[in-house]
């Protein structure tokens, strides 16, 4: 394992809320969108305009996967000791503020009745949901990285904090594992050094041995396809290794919708297969191939993006990151001192 000094940390901190900020802003104009071949040459040109020093384009805004992201950094620097009702009622009042930011048909019911019970049990409406299905939407899982920055040498820490921010909105078991998953792959990302080249097959064992704990069979059924996650790992480990760069392959197997079983892991195959070159995206940086290429899957693609945006970041650090693509990105500013404040907080507890 390397050794990630502070001033390495402090980037990778950056990098990560960056990353979410950019798959998110840069994804949102394709969300639903189907990728032909053309649209992926589209796709290349944007990149390739978004990154020259002279390109004067309107600010690429966010949808909610940001604002939400923002809500769990804030109430993790603004309560440390991580209050789970506080952070209800930041995604409650950023809601109602600023309601036009794309959010999931069902999620809004879930804000109205915490609004009206007034919080006074906060997982009550998510658990109504569906029929008391619960949502097994990715808005738990696209929201996570600030808890996975928070707790990055703290994993049972983690698994717990995940799972309670998540069952606020989304109770079925597929989004609260996604989130699971989703925080796991951006903390084992923070753990290795940049300049060293990936081992994917092992990075995609370890969280298949991490998830072989979460995904138990805790309702004693014996069913068949219990784990549903660990395929999905599976399945990233049998692309990767075949080479299949087939798009409608690739989306057969992993999907990219927003459901969390269908992107969490299409995002951590997406962040591994970039660290490669891929036929028909132009670029050395492996930040921007990680983004472009989660979009250029088409579907969900500003959630895919950014979660797959967050790994790249938390990989690489924000001096990966072209600053001249950043620029176009609304809130990029405030986006970067939130994960120096959230990293601020673990210094003055000396990281404890
Ligand atoms: N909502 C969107 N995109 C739609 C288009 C937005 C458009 N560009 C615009 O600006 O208007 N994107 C955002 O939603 C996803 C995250 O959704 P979240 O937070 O999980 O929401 P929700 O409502 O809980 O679930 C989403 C849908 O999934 C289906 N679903 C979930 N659980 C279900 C269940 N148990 N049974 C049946 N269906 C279930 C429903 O259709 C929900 O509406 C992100 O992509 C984010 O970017
Ligand atoms: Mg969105
Ligand atoms: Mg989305």
């Amino acid at each position: 394992m390397a050794k990630i000094d502070n001033i390495l940390l402090k980037s990778k901190f950056r990098g990560c809320l960056l990353g979410s900020l950019i798959g998110d802003c840069f994804g949102a104009p394709f969300e639903g969108d189907i990728m032909t071949s053309g649209g992926k040459v589209v796709l290349q040109k944007y990149f390739d305009k978004l990154e020259g020093a002279a390109f004067k384009g309107p600010i690429k805004t966010y949808t909610d996967d940001t604002a939400m992201t923002k809500c769990v950094a804030k109430s993790l620097t603004d309560k440390p000791a991580v209050d789970f009702k506080f952070m209800a009622r930041l995604f409650v009042k950023e809601y109602f503020s600023e309601p036009r930011r794309g959010y999931g048909k069902n999620v809004v019911d879930v804000f109205a009745k915490l609004r009206s019970n007034k919080f006074d049990d906060i997982y009550k409406p998510a658990n109504e949901q569906f029929a008391g299905m619960g949502s097994f939407g990715n808005g738990g899982a696209m929201r996570v990285s600030p808890l996975a920055l928070y707790f990055h040498n703290n994993y049972q820490g983690m698994i717990s904090a995940v799972s309670n921010a998540t069952r606020i909105t989304h109770t079925h078991k597929n989004a609260i594992n996604g989130a699971v998953l989703q925080s796991m792959a951006v903390q084992q990302c923070l753990k290795l050094d940049p300049a060293d080249k990936i081992d994917a097959q092992k990075f995609v064992n370890n969280l298949i041995e991490k998830m072989r704990m979460i995904e138990v069979d805790d309702e004693g059924l014996n069913i068949d396809n219990g784990t549903p996650y660990k395929e999905k790992l599976v399945d990233i480990q049998k692309l990767l290794d075949s080479g299949n760069d087939d798009t409608e392959e690739i989306i057969r197997i992993l999907g990219n919708d927003i459901f969390a079983l269908h992107s969490v892991p299409t995002a951590i195959f997406c962040f591994l297969r970039a660290q490669t070159p891929i036929p028909r995206i132009t670029t050395d940086n492996r930040f921007r191939r990680s983004i472009q290429y989660a979009i250029s899957l088409g579907g969900d693609t500003d959630t895919i993006a950014s979660m797959t945006g967050s790994m790249a970041g938390a990989f690489l650090g924000d001096d990966y990151i072209n600053k001249h693509l950043l620029r176009h990105c609304e809130f990029q500013k405030g986006m970067s001192e939130m994960a120096d404040n959230l990293f601020a907080v673990l210094e003055d507890t000396n990281f404890t």
